[in-house]
């Protein structure tokens, strides 16, 4: 599923962040940056040791913050690495912290001048925020964003499995 929203696109697409060719793609790793599982453990295996080597020398990322590195041996040319919340309950800032992990990765691509970026649906996994709330606050933040700037032409959200893919196609079709 694709839209044209003012002078970018914003595509949902289900498969393997780590086949992108965006100029960056975004890890949802965790505030420490030391590598785990779910797609941080995919984008380190397939990108290669020099991510990591990165990603020891920025020292760690506070939770809705992002820090990008290059990409190793990936078709895209970054990484960024930003910290999705833990969810909770939902009363303790998640959504904030949500919507801020997605800007902030936004803003660093933006002034990187990087024109090309590719989600996963962060917190969603090990961090098991409720999936349709997650896609919503994915998707509102990548919309809003291209309406209000013209820098970045292109977000992606590379979802893992169907389940995945229709929470998010289910909630972008109520927001545009
Ligand atoms: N491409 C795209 N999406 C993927 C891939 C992939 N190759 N692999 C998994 N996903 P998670 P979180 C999906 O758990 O909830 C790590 O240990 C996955 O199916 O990767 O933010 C970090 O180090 C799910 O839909 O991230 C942190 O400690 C989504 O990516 C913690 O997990 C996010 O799941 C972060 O947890």
């Amino acid at each position: 599923m694709e839209i044209r929203i003012n002078q970018g696109i914003l595509a949902l697409v289900e498969g393997d962040i780590t086949k992108e060719e965006t100029d960056a793609i975004v890890n949802a790793a965790n505030s420490r940056l030391m590598g785990g599982a779910g797609v941080d453990g995919a984008i380190h295996r397939a990108g290669g040791p020099s991510i990591m080597d990165e990603c020891r020398k920025i020292g760690g990322c506070p939770t809705g913050q992002a820090v990008i590195t290059t990409a190793g041996n990936l078709k895209a040319e970054h990484v960024i690495h930003t910290v999705g919340p833990i969810y909770q309950g939902g009363t303790k800032g998640e959504a904030d912290l949500l919507r801020s992990a997605y800007l902030s990765s936004l803003k660093l691509a933006a002034a990187r001048g990087l024109k090309s970026i590719a989600f996963p649906a962060i917190s969603t996994g090990v961090y098991s925020y409720p999936l349709a709330e997650a896609a919503h606050i994915a998707l509102k933040t990548a919309v809003d964003y291209l309406r209000e700037h013209t820098d970045i032409k292109a977000i992606r959200f590379v979802l893992f499995d169907r389940r995945t893919y229709d929470a998010f196609a289910a909630e972008l079709k109520k927001l545009v």
